[in-house]
């Protein structure tokens, strides 16, 4: 049985995330794991921390912090988030503290030596000498090659965007202490691509482009890979730094350095996997994810990551096969690269007070109201952005006036006429027209969260709910009460019994979107939606249900939101920026 391995690009712990990171890489993943838990997959989802990286040491120093101190931090905050959104990770790991990483960040490394697919080289580097170390890519800042532009950094010209050998920065100073550095020859060791890309990469690029859940790659990924393929370059994969995974102790010039972060973070899926396996006590479990052909894998991931999910990472599972044995990982089966995600015009920024604040937001609004807004406005297929006019929108038009208004009048209804039961039915509705449309959406929901199609999934679920309400509001069930005619009455009963049936399957559809939401609907369907039954199902309500079913008590799903209170939020973004 096909089995799905899931995850989500392992965030740095090196600053806040914020809604663009949650609508790009974790939100639409788990509303894909969500929606394949219910169908009784077999499905595994995966995340953890990134925390190694020249980004974070010298941030931690700046701030006078230990390492492991600094990640932390940052590492529960981030999780605060994850919580906060619902997202349902299977395990959170984390790349310093996994106790399988580092050893099987080692064993990735030495087998791609000892499969001549890495190779060393001595060159020039920065050197401090007051410090006594080496200082790789963004402990220097000097002027670029390219534009000349005076603060570039040892890796990439924030002006220009250039990607830059530091060895060529003009007049470059240490960002610790400002001194002047000198260059030095030392040892390190890249990973030979072209080779990676002539004994397999290319040939499995190739031919994983059909079958897809999408009919081809995502054609953001597919160009983007397409062009780094066509001039492939080996990579240096190892760093002098005091923190990271350190390189194989035999390893002769190795010490003192350690592994490239963007080498060992990919490797974090696997180790996350391992931690699971071993929570679980089956320690072996992890080879059935990663080493049986019957896994799919899909990397939800923002554009930026696409090279080293696509290119990087693949090479890195393909050479741990020799020249006669595959390897025995499998690759990737789906990369659902994102665009990017922007608040109100501009990218988010939390040190310039363009952002959101999480406590403040969900004390005010729900986890699924904020889910589906990220979902249906999300940077599916091109850069979208977070407005308060479109969240208010979201859910006063679409959640709260399609379908929370929806379940509300049909159970109030039965709750008025019905003593808030199920009325009795002879199923003489069973194929209205107006409900076969909806039975017709609520099967595209499906069909398009299988296609990783998100946005087109919520769309779908809206037009059910729409059909529904043509439904109610054709019918008229408030006029048919009232009539003297018996045929009416029926007609009357069978209606609401079937939008309470209806009822049932959106809180099945609903339910990877808005969990909490979907649970609500579910308390208040009472009788009608037993347990056992919250599963996908098929994709009909249940059949005619039995007369005087017992319904629960009707709440509220989606509260709206005021438009002194979208306005507020504006103001206060406009403020923060100012102030
Ligand atoms: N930490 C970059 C990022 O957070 C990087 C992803 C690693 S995925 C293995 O966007
Ligand atoms: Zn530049």
């Amino acid at each position: 049985m096909t089995r799905h391995l899931v995850t989500s690009a392992l965030p740095y712990a090196n600053g806040p995330i914020h809604f663009g990171h949650v609508a790009g890489a974790y939100l639409p993943a788990d509303v894909y794991v969500r929606y394949l838990r219910m169908k009784g997959e077999d499905v595994l989802y995966v995340c953890g921390t990134d925390e190694h990286g020249v980004a974070i040491t010298l941030k931690a120093e700046k701030e006078g912090l230990g390492y492991a101190e600094y990640v932390d931090g940052w590492r529960r905050e981030i999780k605060a988030l994850f919580d906060k959104f619902e997202i349902s990770f299977d395990i959170w790991s984390g790349t310093s503290r996994c106790p399988q990483h580092a050893e099987l960040s080692r064993t990735f490394f030495t087998t791609l030596l000892n499969n001549g697919l890495i190779f060393d080289k001595t060159e020039d580097q920065w050197y401090s000498e007051a410090l006594e170390r080496y200082l790789p890519d963004r402990y220097l800042e000097g002027g670029c090659p390219e534009c000349g532009h005076e603060k570039a950094r040892g890796d990439e010209c924030p002006r220009c965007g250039a990607w830059i050998d530091a060895k060529d920065l003009v007049s470059p100073t240490c960002t610790i202490d400002g001194s002047k550095p000198v260059l030095k020859a030392t040892k390190h060791w890249f990973l030979d691509l072209p080779k990676i890309q002539e004994n397999g990469l290319q040939k499995w690029y190739d031919g994983q482009n059909e079958g897809r859940p999408h009919t081809a790659w995502k054609p953001n990924v597919h160009g983007y890979v397409q062009a780094m393929l066509k001039d492939m370059q080996a990579r240096p994969i190892t760093r002098d730094l005091p923190w990271g995974v350190p390189l194989p102790e035999e390893l002769a010039g190795g010490e003192g350095k350690v592994l490239y972060v963007w080498f060992d973070a990919p490797i974090g899926y696997i180790s996350a996997t391992m931690e699971w396996a071993e929570k679980q006590g089956k320690p072996d479990a992890w080879k059935t994810w990663w080493q049986s052909p019957d896994t799919q894998l899909s990397h939800f991931i923002g554009k930026d990551n696409i090279a080293f999910h696509m290119v990087v990472f693949p090479s890195m599972l393909l050479g741990q096969g020799d020249s006669e044995n595959e390897s025995p990982y499998v690759l990737p089966w789906s990369v659902p690269a994102n665009e990017f995600y922007n608040l109100q015009g501009r990218k988010f920024s939390t040190s310039e007070g363009w952002h959101l604040n999480n406590e403040d937001f969900f004390s005010k609004y729900s986890a699924d109201a904020a889910r589906f807004h990220l979902i249906l406005s999300g940077p599916e297929s091109a850069d979208s952005e977070f407005t308060w006019e479109g969240f208010q929108s979201t859910n006063n038009a679409l959640l709260a006036d399609k379908l929370g208004n929806f379940s509300s009048r049909v159970l109030k209804f039965a709750e008025k006429r019905f003593e808030g039961k199920t009325p009795q039915s002879t199923g003489e509705l069973d194929t209205h027209e107006d409900l076969m449309r909806a039975t017709e959406a609520f099967a595209e929901v499906g069909q398009r969260l299988a296609q990783q199609e998100f946005k087109a999934s919520a769309k779908a679920l809206m037009k059910a709910c729409d059909a529904l309400n043509e439904f109610f509001d054709s019918m008229a069930p408030w006029k048919k009460i009232k009539s003297e005619d018996p045929a009416e009455h029926s007609l009357c009963a069978a209606t609401i019994e079937r939008c309470i049936a209806y009822l049932e399957l959106i809180s099945r559809r609903l339910a990877p979107f808005c969990p909490s939401a979907a649970k609500e609907l579910r308390q208040t369907l009472g009788a009608v939606a037993q347990p056992e039954q919250n599963k996908w199902g098929n994709d009909e309500p249940p059949k005619t249900l039995p007369a005087y079913l017992a319904l629960g008590e009707v709440g509220v799903l989606f509260p709206k939101i005021d438009n002194d209170a979208v306005q507020d939020e504006i103001n206060h973004l406009n403020s923060a920026v100012q102030g």
